[in-house]
């Protein structure tokens, strides 16, 4: 019988049973219960009719009343007289033994039923499909790939690829470093933000020494139901051993990982089981085996230190982003799959995203190559890929959502807002774009972009990003006396920076150079719960108000900016509100006051829809931007009232 069949009787049986239940219940007529004794007394009466005895548990049966016949149920008894009496007496008898065992064993057994029940659909959903229900050990992912992926399709971090030679080397060839008598690493830790390609390198080593590629990620191993992760990692081992020389990949290592003895609540006995059967199996290779562990993670800080210790994850690799040279190269890597437009430069691309992981720009790359296939063009122009780039950046455009009047201008003075203060503080980043055309979950957005790639800040910065995230709001203050809910995101990241200035780089003084982490973010990393709680009362509060003043003052000297410069703010605003999106050129001539190119097919009359004709719900959604239409054109033609 195959596991699904099985499934469909068990269903079956069991609704049978319930059935049966409902209907033996249910059948009876109500009986009136008696006691033994006033049993026997309408017995010598001679009143009683008929009796069924159901041995060891009790006697019904019916009597005459005043002409009627009643329904009874008494206790069985160990009664020796009983029959002798009842034949006396002309009773119609009959008796069986246990006549509900059925239901008897249902009700006993019903809630292990349900249980085992339960466990059944749980085991069926959890390992995606009823064919892998009695085998969690045996999962898909622990069959080993043989993995086409090489170091030519590893574009930038030349270092740790360097590193990772000798690995493949050893996996290659063994003997020789056994001649030698040095001890090769049995586990590698890739570590490094998300998408900055650690699954992409761990593929390359099997790939590279051409050795079977085994992996799992520790996620999967902590949504099994507990020893299924840790059978799981010992099958695991079992087969790489029997496969060697092999790379075993442990994706999302922290899932497991972690400190033990961490994080809140019970239930993470399953990953400890996990953990340690890890551990087991790297400490259970023989000198010999050929296999090596290279597990990936975001978060090497919080993992457990028995991982790290020599003989287990001794060999740690950080993957860093990449800078412009190695974003260009990851960018070519990609974009020979697709058909690119001669003329571009990708370069060009690379230097437009500082701070862009790989992910990243493979992203780019393939929302391009959508975007063109879309407009039914036959390569990927420079348009396509800025627009992908912006929609990694923020999200896709919402063109069709249409906006009231008044809350346009909102929209329009809140961005300039950020864009002026952003153009009058020195050493910001640049201001590339400024839009009010929605994306993602922004209803506008000021895209400020490093003019190469950053990895130090300094105060005087941070002050200057949260002075440029205020602006908006500062804006919608001075210009409409209140301000809207619409800044939110800009105040929780303007928040966090000043948090981080306080807690983390020592820039308040009255904190002075000291860290102080955030307890609540810890415990739920796993970290020890005591180092959150380090920071007393006193000092929380000092932290509180030292962010306050940051914020303030903040707030205050955008607001000066923005008084000051009111005639600009407004001209930004005014072209904002007709061009939908301004680029840096148009920034800087409003700036120096020089007239902007005109709109080309400047639209007949205001297109916007009034708050009335919003009210009265005869406004249609834009049309789609049709193929080959300019950034600058593109703007007034699309809103369109009904
Ligand atoms: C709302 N959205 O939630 C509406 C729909 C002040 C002109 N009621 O600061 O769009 O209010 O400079 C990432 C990025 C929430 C996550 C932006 C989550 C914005 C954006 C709220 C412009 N631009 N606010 C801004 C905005 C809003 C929001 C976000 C996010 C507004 C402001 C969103
Ligand atoms: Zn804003």
């Amino acid at each position: 019988m195959n596991k699904k069949s099985f499934g469909v009787s068990f269903w079956m049986l069991l609704a049978a049973l319930v059935l049966y239940l409902n209907y033996s219940q249910s059948k009876k007529t109500p009986d009136e219960q008696i006691s033994y004794n006033m049993f026997r007394t309408y017995l010598d009466a001679g009143k009683i009719v008929a009796v069924e005895i159901v041995k060891d548990e009790f006697i019904k049966g019916s009597y005459r009343s005043e002409g009627k016949s009643v329904n009874f149920k008494t206790p069985y008894l160990d009664d020796s007289e009983l029959i002798k009496d009842m034949q006396k007496n002309g009773v119609d008898y009959s008796g069986k033994t246990g006549g509900k065992w059925l239901s008897n064993l249902i009700f006993s057994f019903g809630p292990i039923l349900l249980f085992i029940l339960a466990w059944f659909i749980f085991a069926t959903k959890m390992s995606g499909g009823s064919k892998q229900i009695f085998s969690f050990g045996k999962s898909r992912a622990q069959n080993a790939v043989k993995v086409e992926t090489t170091f030519a399709d590893v574009a930038g971090c030349d270092e740790v690829k360097d590193e990772l030679v000798e690995i493949i080397a050893f996996l290659k060839n063994p003997k020789k470093f056994e001649k030698l008598g040095g001890r090769i690493p049995k586990g590698v830790i890739l570590y490094g933000e998300p998408g900055t390609g650690k699954t992409l390198l761990a593929r390359a080593i099997a790939g590279e020494a051409n050795v079977p590629f085994f992996s799992a990620s520790g996620s999967e191993f902590v949504e099994m139901f507990v020893g299924v992760g840790a059978s799981r990692v010992r099958d695991l081992f079992q087969m790489a051993k029997a496969a060697a020389p092999a790379v075993i990949f442990v994706d999302e290592i922290d899932a497991v990982g972690r400190h033990r003895g961490a994080g809140l609540g019970g239930g993470h006995d399953e990953r400890e089981q996990t953990l340690n059967q890890l551990l087991v199996g790297m400490d259970g290779f023989e000198p010999n085996t050929n296999v090596i562990v290279v597990a990936a993670t975001n978060r090497p800080d919080i993992l457990d230190p028995a991982l790290l210790r020599p003989g287990r994850f001794d060999r740690h690799i950080h993957i860093s982003k990449p800078n412009i040279k190695e974003r260009e190269d990851i960018l070519k890597v990609h974009a020979k799959k697709c058909k690119m437009a001669p003329d571009i430069n990708l370069e060009v691309i690379a230097r437009r995203t500082p701070g862009f992981v790989g992910s990243d720009l493979a992203n780019i790359i393939n929302e391009s190559a959508l975007l063109a296939a879309r407009k039914d063009k036959d390569a990927i122009e420079l348009v396509e890929l800025e627009e992908a780039i912006d929609r990694v950046l923020a999200g896709p455009e919402k063109k069709s959502r249409v906006m009231r009047d008044s809350e346009k201008k909102i929209i329009c003075y809140h961005e300039s807002g950020h864009a002026l203060v952003a153009k009058l503080t020195p050493d910001g980043d640049t201001v590339h774009k400024v839009s009010i055309i929605p994306r993602g979950p922004a209803l506008g957005y000021t895209l400020q972009l490093p003019l190469e790639d950053r990895f130090i800040a300094s105060k005087d910065e941070l002050v200057n990003k949260i002075k440029t995230l205020l602006g908006g709001r500062a804006a919608e203050k001075i210009v409409f006396k209140q301000v809207s809910t619409g800044a939110s995101n800009d105040l929780e990241k303007a928040t966090e920076i000043a948090h981080s200035m306080v807690t983390q780089f020592g820039m308040s003084s009255r904190v002075g150079p000291a860290v102080f982490k955030d307890s609540q973010n810890s415990v739920f990393l796993g970290m020890d719960i005591s180092k959150g709680s380090r920071i007393s009362e006193k000092m929380k509060q000092i932290i509180d108000e030292e962010i306050r003043k940051i914020i303030i003052k903040a707030e205050r000297e955008a607001e000066i900016v923005i008084t000051k410069n009111r005639k600009y703010l407004d001209a930004l605003a005014q072209e904002l509100e007709k061009r939908e999106m301004l680029d840096s050129d148009d920034l800087d001539k409003i700036m120096n006051g020089e007239k902007l190119a005109p709109i080309i097919e400047p639209p007949a009359k205001k297109e916007n829809p009034s708050d009335a004709e919003i009210a009265e719900g005869n406004i249609k959604a834009s049309p789609e931007l049709k193929a080959g239409d300019e950034k600058k054109t593109h703007d007034n033609e699309q809103k369109e009232t009904a």
